[in-house]
């Protein structure tokens, strides 16, 4: 173990004076907290009206409003009559219904906020049912769909009947109008198994976009990267040979049937909540993570499994950064088995360390574990820590933890069902 060098001594001191230094957050460059009352910011969104796209059953109207903090939206199931009906043999879905059966809302900020490179944060609440559709996603500027791309942050529908969430790219083809896809779905069932909840819960959807990659994620996990050399336009017709290294706008809607199912057996009014849409334009070239602190390394002993040591909180200079933390193996992993990480990022982006096992005095005051923090784009940082088992009688504790920096390892976690379609 090396010894510390004395200004890290120092810096410990200040960042116990001054919390802020480590909890701080770089302010994003353009946000919506949807903090308001009524409709969303005009100034921002607009409304999409009517029958839009994918043949869906639902009438676009202005059904989201602001509450509490958040913008819901809503779908219904309401009869609203189609001003564009002509006849049912009319070859145009937008024409040959007479009615929609149901109501709901899509807002976009199309010539309104576009941003090109960074990384954006959407904190969400989605409905999770047969014939829901939600979705977070982006679009191009400049041309036509497909060819001005677009970025699928969130799907959720039923992929062969199984509940999932997707995170897509598509570009155009040759074809007008004809997209090709780099599609990825996760059955929620692998999300439940973990967070028995998650279907109620809040959760953080990620857009990483640079100069090299489009990279997906909720809650930490990711979900997809796509290479920009993949993001290529064969011809441009219809748009850029780069879609995505132009400007994208956002797009936050419900849709209800179409690719979500059948929704006749499911109840309405279904309810979409977006706490708020952050972006830190131009964050990019991430850097490693480069300390973890915990609040607390002290733990009586004796106490049941499961209780909680502390918070974990880990140092890096990139704006809005996400950190996943996990015990690994290597030096300083004596007693990893001991201990256990709950990831509470879809809620508070709090990771606790907990006991895995009843912590005797007796088996010794000192226990070695190696934490690792994993930031969004897979960069990490490992640390052992120091948990000290407090006994009945008095010992001595340090109140700050022993590091042995490791350097940040560029590595990228695996993506789980990854599933290239070309369409
Ligand atoms: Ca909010
Ligand atoms: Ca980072």
């Amino acid at each position: 173990m090396k010894k510390r060098p004395f200004y890290l001594a120092v810096v410990a001191l200040f960042r116990v004076m001054d919390p802020l230094w480590v909890c701080a957050e770089t302010p994003p460059t353009w946000s919506d907290e949807f903090d308001g009352s009524g409709p969303p910011n005009p100034a921002t969104w607009t409304f999409e009206q009517g029958f839009v796209r994918n043949e869906e059953l639902q009438w676009y109207t202005n059904n989201a409003t602001q509450v509490g903090g958040v913008l819901v939206i809503e779908a219904r199931r309401e009869q609203v009559l189609n001003p564009n009906f002509t006849t049912p043999a009319d070859a145009d879905w937008r024409k040959n219904r007479e009615y929609a059966d149901y109501t709901s809302a899509s807002i976009a900020s199309a010539g309104k906020y576009s941003f090109q490179y960074g990384r954006m944060h959407v904190r969400a609440k989605i409905p999770c049912f047969t014939g829901s559709w939600p979705a977070i996603w982006t679009l191009g500027n400049a041309g036509e769909w497909p060819s001005n791309g677009e970025c699928d942050i969130l799907e959720y529908y039923l992929v062969g009947g199984v509940p999932s969430i997707l995170a897509n790219l598509a570009r155009g083809t040759t074809t007008r109008w004809s997209a090709t896809w780099d599609s990825v779905s996760k059955p929620v069932s692998q999300l439940t198994a973990v967070n028995a909840s998650w279907k109620t819960a809040y959760h953080i959807w990620t857009m990483q976009w640079d100069q090299d990659n489009v990279r997906l994620y909720v809650d930490n996990i990711l979900m997809n990267t796509i290479p920009q050399s993949w993001i290529v336009n064969s011809v441009t017709t219809w748009g850029p040979q780069y879609p995505f290294k132009q400007p994208q706008y956002i797009l936050l809607n419900l849709a209800i049937g179409g690719a979500g199912g059948d929704p006749s057996g499911t109840t309405f009014p279904l309810h979409y909540e977006v706490d708020y849409v952050r972006v830190w334009e131009g964050a990019t070239n991430n850097v490693a993570p480069t300390d973890i602190s915990l609040t607390t390394n002290n733990v009586a002993e004796n106490l049941p499994f499961g209780t909680v040591v502390g918070n974990l909180s880990a140092t890096d200079a990139d704006p809005g950064e996400v950190i996943s933390y996990s015990l690994v193996t290597g030096t300083g992993s004596t007693n990893n088995s001991q201990f256990q990480i709950a990831f509470l990022s879809g809620e508070t982006k709090t990771s606790v360390l907990k006991t895995a096992a009843v912590l005797s005095y007796a088996d010794g005051a000192a226990r070695s574990i190696r934490v690792r923090a994993t930031d969004i784009e897979g960069a990490t940082y490992d640390k052992i820590l120091t948990i000290n088992v407090l006994g009945g009688e008095s010992v001595e504790t340090s109140t700050e933890n022993m590091s042995i920096p490791e350097g940040g390892t560029n590595t990228l976690s695996a993506t789980e069902d990854k599933a290239k379609k070309e369409g």
